[in-house]
């Protein structure tokens, strides 16, 4: 076994001097990204940290113990699968996916309960996985590549509330771009154990002929969304372009998969317009009906009702996350308030946020990632507040798409739903199933 002086002496070798030259001239890393030499990558191995397991690690054998003292468990199975799925525009692209979807299926738990993660690697897959989970605290090495034909375990205590990334680790770190890039990561929300604060919002009043403030009190229930940012690189065929990925030219940028896939679509346009072709929003990649799960949708919200986002950045460019039209009422991280009455939020790179606002007037509002070149390659979501256009609906009538609710947790209020995710027709009907009971 290496020391950790070692490994970090192997790790430079393998790549100090390579990652430093590229980093300046944005050239291609010499690791080949074409499917076809994948198995080269999966045989080529990587950097193997050997580092003491630190304290949230829970030997497999303790778990059952632990569930008999009290801790709840949370079982997770993921089951890596590479597979063409659609992008805007039109054609496919070589998507690397966690169980056929993009992102990967929300975990939600809640802080104290013990995850257990197994990850299965097919043996149809060209490459080995791994799966990292920023909710956890423990030896790197956990996270490392699993085999064509392979499945590994682990499990950890979510000790820190909040939304936190997983994704694969590549090979160990090798190729670890475009597996991520390319779709292989997903979103776990872990609850507060005490439940989600309630929060003031304060507005002004006449009140005997004076400007007052008023606090308006949400209690912690809320209707929930979930947005994961992240960038497509692709070369014309439809396969992961490294090259644009050192230069941050992005290919297109997508929330929850999907470029402009929050945006009113063919029935929407059908119930606003009357007419399907009469287009509200200027992007409608996926306004085919025969397009089922693709189809764009915007998202449908109440006034006068607390919602809660949880906004990641799964990419490596910034997400200046705005509503046009309102402003963020409250911003959370680990449980703790970090901004109140907020125009734009920063969320870095694998970084999260956890938003509470009130849409208070009908309308149409827009989430984006105030970033030019993100606003017109795909960030741009749209909520429609109340019922803008008097077609007739009440609070809480029109569904929303699946891919853009979590999974609930202590203090969600339900929300319809219809199935919508970039994922496969098998996953899409698994979905489907799942919501009708
Ligand atoms: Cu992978």
């Amino acid at each position: 076994m290496m020391s950790i002086a070692a490994v970090v002496a192997v790790a430079g070798l393998l790549f100090a001097s390579t990652y430093s030259q590229t980093q300046m001239t944005a050239t291609k890393l010499s690791i080949p990204s074409q499917e076809s030499d994948l198995k080269q990558i999966s045989d080529m191995g990587g950097i193997q940290p050997q580092m003491p397991s630190a304290f949230a690690q829970i030997p497999l054998d303790q778990v059952d113990t632990l569930a008999s003292q009290g801790r709840h468990v949370v079982d997770v199975q993921l089951i890596a699968q590479s597979v063409d799925l659609p992008i805007m525009g039109g054609g496919t692209y070589h998507a690397m996916t966690f169980n056929g979807q993009v992102p990967g299926p929300t975990v939600r738990a809640t802080q104290g309960d013990i995850v257990r993660v197994t990850l299965t690697v097919p043996s149809t897959e060209a490459t080995s996985h791994g799966d990292d989970f920023h909710a956890s605290q423990m030896s790197a090495g956990n996270f490392g590549a699993v085999k064509p034909g392979g499945n590994r375990t682990f499990a950890f205590i979510a000790e820190v509330p909040g939304q936190f990334k997983y994704h694969c680790s590549g090979v160990n770190v090798a190729a670890m771009d475009q597996h991520v890039l390319s779709g292989m990561y997903g979103l776990t929300i872990i609850d507060p154990l005490d439940g989600y604060k309630p929060f003031i919002v304060d507005k002004t009043d006449i009140q005997n002929g004076k400007v007052v403030v008023v606090h308006h009190r949400y209690e912690a229930d809320a209707k929930e969304f979930s947005f994961q940012y992240n960038q497509l690189y692709l070369n014309a065929d439809g396969s992961y372009d490294q090259t644009a990925m050192f230069l941050h030219n992005t290919t297109q940028t997508v929330v929850n998969g999907f470029a402009f896939g929050y945006v009113p679509n063919a029935d929407i346009n059908k119930l606003i317009k009357g007419d399907p072709a009469k287009n509200i929003f200027v992007a409608q990649p996926w306004n085919s009906a025969d397009l089922k799960q693709y189809q764009s949708h915007p998202l449908f919200v109440d006034t006068g009702v607390h919602y809660r986002l949880f906004v990641e950045n799964q990419g490596n460019m910034p997400v200046f996350f705005h509503i046009v039209g309102e402003i963020i009422d409250r911003v959370v991280q680990g449980n703790h308030v970090q901004a109140q009455g907020t125009e734009t939020w920063l969320i870095g790179g694998s970084q999260g946020a956890t938003m509470d606002l009130v849409f208070d007037n009908p309308g149409v509002y827009v989430a984006v990632n105030h970033d030019y070149a993100a606003i017109f390659s795909g960030a741009a979501t749209v909520f429609v507040a109340g019922d803008p256009f008097k077609l007739g609906y009440g609070p809480g009538d029109m569904p929303n798409p699946s891919d853009a609710v979590p999974p609930a947790g202590l203090n969600t209020i339900a929300q319809k739903q219809v199935v919508h995710c970039l994922c496969t027709d098998a996953r899409a009907a698994e979905i489907a199933k799942s919501m009708s009971g």
